[in-house]
């Protein structure tokens, strides 16, 4: 899944392709690279990322989607408001991308998939001191429930998403990436978003010798090596900002015997 952020601030890609042709050329582009989905979004997520109007969202997402959905590109619409998960998919958009976990009923009615991701809190506080009991037990718990409620409002093709840095401490989203397992068991398809995300950063930071953290567009070391990681523990799909090392890094990794 590639990603396209339509948004003056997304933490990596900020101002990049607010313009719609910008952001139409490069969804077109990560699908050329071998992107089957692209996830448009139009509000920042990012920690401490202020809300947008609804107005303001519907206005940068919905000529985009319909643009590419026109194209045949599988479109997911990443945002927490009805009104715009609604709009996308009547523009065209197959998947419901919601980090809050609440348009369930949405995708059903709208007739999309549904992923459910999990956050703690909201991202204007979710990186407060965040804390679990079992961090994997927890999220697995959350989103079968999530996942399980989807299913019974209608939707058929429902994912789930451990929300990597979305109220987690470096070791607990470590923990949750050591143990993808736990979630790939629920037999729900389990989608992984590591992609230039802060704890890569810090990781980086480890293994330099100054212990400088690299700007966001500098990960890509860790975000293929994570997504690498996550495919071979069984995650059905990685949400990536760098498309075409991805894709070279799972062809890298493709190999299985035959018996
Ligand atoms: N992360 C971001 C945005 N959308 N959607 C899902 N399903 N999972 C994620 O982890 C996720 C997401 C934040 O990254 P961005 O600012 O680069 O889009």
């Amino acid at each position: 899944m590639g990603v396209v952020n339509v948004t003056p601030d997304s933490f990596s890609d900020g101002g990049r392709f607010l313009d719609h042709p910008a952001a139409i050329a490069h969804a077109h582009t990560l699908v050329a690279l071998g992107a089957d989905w692209v996830d448009v979004g139009g509000e920042s997520t990012r920690p401490r990322a202020e809300p947008v109007p609804v107005d303001e969202e519907l206005r940068r997402v919905v000529p985009v989607v319909e643009a590419l959905a026109a194209d045949g590109v599988a479109v997911s619409i990443d945002t927490r408001k009805a009104e715009v998960a609604r709009a996308a998919v009547a523009a065209g958009a197959r998947l419901v991308n919601d980090v809050s976990s609440s348009l369930a009923d949405v995708a059903a009615e709208a007739g999309a998939g549904f992923v459910a991701m999990h956050m703690l809190g909201d991202p204007r506080t979710m990186q407060d001191d965040p804390a679990y009991d079992d961090v994997v037990l927890d999220v697995r718990d959350y989103l079968v429930d999530r996942a399980d409620a989807a299913r019974a409002a209608g939707v058929a093709d429902v994912w789930i998403d451990p929300g990597i840095g979305f109220g987690k401490t470096l070791d607990h989203n470590l923990d949750l990436l050591a143990n993808l397992d736990v979630l790939v068991a629920t037999g729900y398809p389990v989608l992984v978003a590591t992609s230039r995300k802060s704890m890569l950063g810090t990781l980086a930071a480890r293994a330099d010798p100054g212990g400088a953290v690299p700007p966001p567009a500098d990960r890509l070391e860790g975000s293929v090596a994570t997504a690498v990681w996550a495919l071979l523990l069984g995650a059905a799909m990685v949400r990536a900002h760098d498309v075409a090392a991805t894709v070279q890094a799972f062809e890298a990794v493709s190999y299985t015997r035959e018996t």
